[in-house]
C-alpha cells in the first residue's frame, strides 16, 4: 500500500471497492444469488476504474478491474504440472456400474457399502489453478496431463474464479482442478452475437469454451462469459487435506471457488445408479452441458489404498451417456417434401451412432442453412441428435473435406409430382406448387398428418396403409377416409379381415372430437366455433382482439379456397362432429397463461401452434419477460431462448407443448 501523504483515503475506499465488488460478484457467480442491481455494480465498477486510474500504483493483480483481459501474447507458455492430471475410466451401463463398485469394494477388502461422491461431468475443459498465499497465480489447461498450457490471462476474466481466496490463513500452494465450460444460454447468445456479425458459429457450448479459452487475445476471452467448476485438487501445502471428497468440495466453497450444487454422497452400486436415474430426468433443464457423471469413493483414505491403473485411479469413475454427438460422412443431399410442400434438404450420411440410435438421415433445415452452415456432399460432419429431437448436421469438419466435396443444388422442380418449387423472396422455406391434389407427397403428408395421434388419433392407419390407399386412388382427402369400406381395405396388402376391422372402428370413434383437434388436422389455425369463422368477413376477423390483418388473412384465404370449404363441409357430412360446449370449457385451461414461440418446430407451423394455443385459453406474445409463462422453443431459437433461461422461465419443445394442451392439468 502506497504511504505517500493524501493517498490512504484513496487507498481505503479503493480497497472497499474491491471488496464490495468481490462480494457482489461471488454472489452473483458462484452462489448464484444476486444481491445488487447490474447498473449499481457498475457505477462501483467506474469508480474503481477511475480511482485505479488517477493512481495506477495502487493497481493489484486481484482487483476485479483486472479481469477485462490485456494485450495479446505470442503464444502460449508451456506449464509442468507438479502433480499429474490423471484421466478417468469410462462406464457406459448398470453392468459397467456395478462392476467398478466391485472392484473398488474387493479393492478396500470392505464388506458394507462403499460411501461415494456423485458429480457431474462438465463437458468443457480440465484446468489447474494456482494460488500462492490465498492469490491466483498461474492456470494451465490439462494438456496431455504431465504438462498443459499457460492460460492466466484468460482466466483471469472468468468471473466465477476468485482473484484471491476468502480466507485469513490461505494454504502457502493449493492447485484447484475444475472444468471451464460455457453456458447453454452463453452459448446461444454468443453464436447470434457471431451470425449478427457475419463470423462463424460454434458447434456447441464446448467448442465455444475451448475456442474462447484458446484465445492469444485475452480480451477476447473476457467477452465469452465463461465459467469454472471445481472438482478435484492437486498440489497442496500449508493446509490440511480434507478427510472427503465431499468436504474438499465444501472447503472449495468457502474458499470462494465455484462448485456445482448437483452432488450427492451415496452408497452402494443401488446409491450410484439412483443418483444417475435422478440426474437423467434433470439434465436437460440444467443451464449448461454435461456429458455423464463422475462417481468418487468418497474417503481420501481409501482413495490412496486404491491406488492407480496406467494414469486414471481406481477410485472414480465416469458414467458417460450416450454421446449426443457423432461425426460422419454425407453421402448425398436431396430433398424431401412436406405436407405442406415444404422442402427440406436432408443430408443422406454414412450409418452412425447417436444418443443411442443409428442414424443415416439428418435435417439440414433449408437452403439458407445449408449455404450457412456450408456443408457439401463428402464432408465429414458432425451429427446431433438431443433427446426426442430428429438428427440434424451442425457442422463440417474443415480438415477433412475432400477436395472434390460437392456443393447441393436446390431442384427447381418438385421430385415428386414435377411442380415448379416456388420460394417467396422473404421466406425461408421453397414449396412444391403442386398442392394437395397434384402432390402425392403432400397429400400423403397431410394425410398421415390428419390421422396422426395428436390430430384425429385414428389408430391402424399407418404409413404404410396410406401409401397404398394413395396408391390406388382410393383416398385423395381425408373424408375419403371415411368412405372406406370392409372389403376395400381387407384387399390391401398385409391386410387381415380383423385389422380391416380395427380401422373401420377407429375411424367411427375418431369422428367424435374436439375442436383443437379438428384444427390441427386440417392443419390450418381457427378461433372461435367453425360456423361462426365460416360466415366471418375479414372486417369481423379484425374485431378479435389479437387478430391481426396477416392471420385474418390466412385464415380467410384457407376458407376461400373452396376446396378447403368443401373439405371441412364432406367431414362433417361423414359424421365429424364436436361438442362446441365441451370445446368451451376445455379451452379454458390455458386462461392467463402467455406463451412465446421461437425457433422452427419439428412438425407444427407457428401459426398452427399459436391457433392451438388460443384456442385453450392461452395468449401468445412476441418478447420474452417475467410475465412470460412459457418458451415454446424449437430448431435455431436464439436470443428469447436466451432470456427465458436467464429469467427462469419454463422452456417447452414442441411435444410438451401438446402434451399441455392436451392435460389441462
Ligand atoms: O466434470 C468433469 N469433467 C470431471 C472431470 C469431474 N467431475 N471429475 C474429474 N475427476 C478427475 C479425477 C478423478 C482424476 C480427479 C474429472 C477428471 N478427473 C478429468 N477431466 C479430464 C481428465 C480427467
Amino acid at each position: 500500500m502506497n504511504a505517500a501523504t493524501g493517498h490512504e483515503s484513496y487507498s481505503a475506499r479503493i480497497q472497499w471497492l474491491r471488496e464490495d465488488l468481490n462480494r457482489h460478484a461471488h454472489a452473483y457467480y458462484v452462489l448464484d444469488q444476486p444481491t445488487i442491481p447490474d447498473a449499481e455494480y457498475d457505477t462501483l465498477f467506474t469508480e474503481l476504474q477511475q480511482l485505479e486510474t488517477k493512481h495506477p500504483d495502487l493497481i493489484t493483480a486481484d482487483s476485479p478491474t483486472q479481469r477485462v483481459g490485456g494485450a495479446p501474447l505470442p503464444e502460449f507458455a508451456q506449464v509442468q504440472h507438479d502433480v499429474p492430471m490423471l484421466s478417468i475410466n469410462n462406464g457406459f451401463s448398470e453392468d459397467d456400474i456395478r462392476a467398478f463398485d466391485r472392484r473398488v469394494s474387493e479393492g478396500l477388502e470392505q464388506s458394507g457399502e462403499v460411501e461415494y461422491a456423485c458429480e457431474l461431468k462438465f463437458d468443457g475443459l480440465a484446468i489447474n489453478l494456482r494460488y500462492v498465499d490465498g492469490v491466483l497465480e498461474q492456470a494451465a489447461t490439462r494438456g496431455d496431463g504431465s504438462a498443459g498450457e499457460d492460460v492466466t490471462a484468460n482466466i483471469r476474466t472468468i468471473h466465477s474464479i476468485p482473484l484471491r481466496l476468502r480466507t485469513e490463513h490461505p494454504p502457502k500452494i493449493l492447485d484447484v482442478r475444475g472444468e471451464v465450460l460455457m453456458f447453454k444460454a452463453d452459448f446461444a447468445r454468443l453464436n447470434q452475437r457471431q451470425r449478427d456479425a457475419g463470423l462463424k458459429e460454434f458447434a456447441n457450448p464446448r467448442n465455444a469454451a475451448a475456442g474462447s479459452l484458446r484465445q492469444l487475445d485475452s480480451r477476447i476471452t473476457a467477452q465469452r462469459s465463461l465459467r469454472f467448476f471445481a472438482y478435484g485438487i492437486g498440489h497442496l501445502d500449508g493446509a490440511a487435506l480434507p478427510d472427503t471428497h465431499s468436504a474438499l468440495l465444501d472447503w472449495y466453497s468457502e474458499l470462494g471457488i465455484a462448485v456445482c450444487d448437483e452432488r450427492a454422497v451415496v452408497r452402494g452400486a443401488d446409491g450410484l445408479l439412483k443418483f444417475f436415474t435422478d440426474i437423467g430426468t434433470r439434465r436437460a433443464a440444467l443451464a449448461y452441458d454435461i456429458d455423464g457423471l463422475v462417481y468418487k469413493v468418497n474417503r481420501v483414505q481409501q482413495q490412496q489404498a486404491l491406488g492407480f491403473v496406467s494414469r486414471a485411479p481406481r477410485f472414480a469413475v465416469a458414467h458417460k451417456f450416450p454421446a449426443e454427438e457423432a461425426t460422419t460422412t454425407v453421402l448425398d443431399i436431396n430433398v424431401q417434401v412436406g405436407r405442406t410442400g415444404a422442402i427440406t434438404p436432408v443430408a443422406r450420411l454414412a450409418p452412425v451412432s447417436v444418443g443411442g440410435v443409428t442414424v443415416t438421415n439428418a435435417t439440414l433445415h433449408n437452403e439458407d442453412e445449408v449455404r450457412r452452415k456450408d456443408i457439401r456432399i463428402g464432408d465429414s460432419v458432425i451429427v446431433r441428435r438431443a433427446g426426442d429431437v430428429i438428427p440434424e448436421v451442425v457442422a463440417f469438419v474443415p480438415e477433412r473435406r475432400p477436395a472434390d466435396a460437392k456443393e447441393f443444388l436446390m431442384p427447381t422442380t418438385c421430385p415428386v409430382c414435377g411442380s415448379v418449387i416456388i420460394r417467396p423472396e422473404d421466406e425461408a422455406v421453397a414449396r412444391c406448387s403442386g398442392g394437395w391434389l397434384k402432390c402425392a407427397a403432400q397429400r400423403k403428408g397431410g394425410l398421415q398428418h390428419f390421422v396422426s395421434r395428436r390430430a384425429m388419433d385414428i389408430e391402424g392407419l399407418g404409413e404404410q396403409l396410406i401409401e397404398q390407399l394413395v396408391d390406388r386412388g382410393l383416398v385423395t382427402t381425408p373424408a375419403d377416409f371415411y368412405k372406406l369400406g370392409l372389403v376395400a381395405l381387407s384387399e390391401l396388402e398385409r391386410m387381415a379381415e380383423k385389422s380391416a376391422q380395427n380401422v373401420i372402428d377407429a375411424l367411427t370413434v375418431s369422428k367424435s372430437t374436439t375442436l383443437p383437434r379438428f384444427i390441427y388436422a386440417l392443419g390450418t389455425r381457427h378461433f372461435g366455433t367453425l360456423d361462426a369463422l365460416m360466415a366471418a368477413s375479414e372486417e369481423e376477423m379484425l374485431a378479435v382482439e389479437d387478430v391481426g390483418p396477416v392471420v385474418a388473412q390466412s385464415i380467410l384465404s384457407f376458407l376461400h379456397d373452396p376446396l378447403n370449404r368443401e373439405l371441412i363441409e364432406q367431414l362433417r357430412a361423414a359424421g365429424v362432429h364436436w361438442d362446441e360446449s365441451a370445446v368451451e370449457r376445455q379451452s379454458q385451461h390455458l386462461n392467463g397463461k402467455t406463451f412465446v414461440l421461437t425457433g422452427t418446430l419439428p412438425n407444427l407451423k407457428r401459426d398452427e401452434a399459436q391457433a392451438m394455443i388460443e384456442a385453450a385459453g392461452g395468449k401468445v406474445s412476441g418478447s420474452v419477460s417475467k410475465k412470460t409463462s412459457y418458451v415454446v422453443a424449437g430448431e435455431e431459437a436464439g436470443s428469447k431462448l436466451a432470456k427465458a433461461e436467464e429469467l427462469g422461465v419454463p422452456v417447452l419443445d414442441e411435444e410438451a407443448l401438446l402434451q399441455l394442451l392436451e392435460n389441462p392439468t
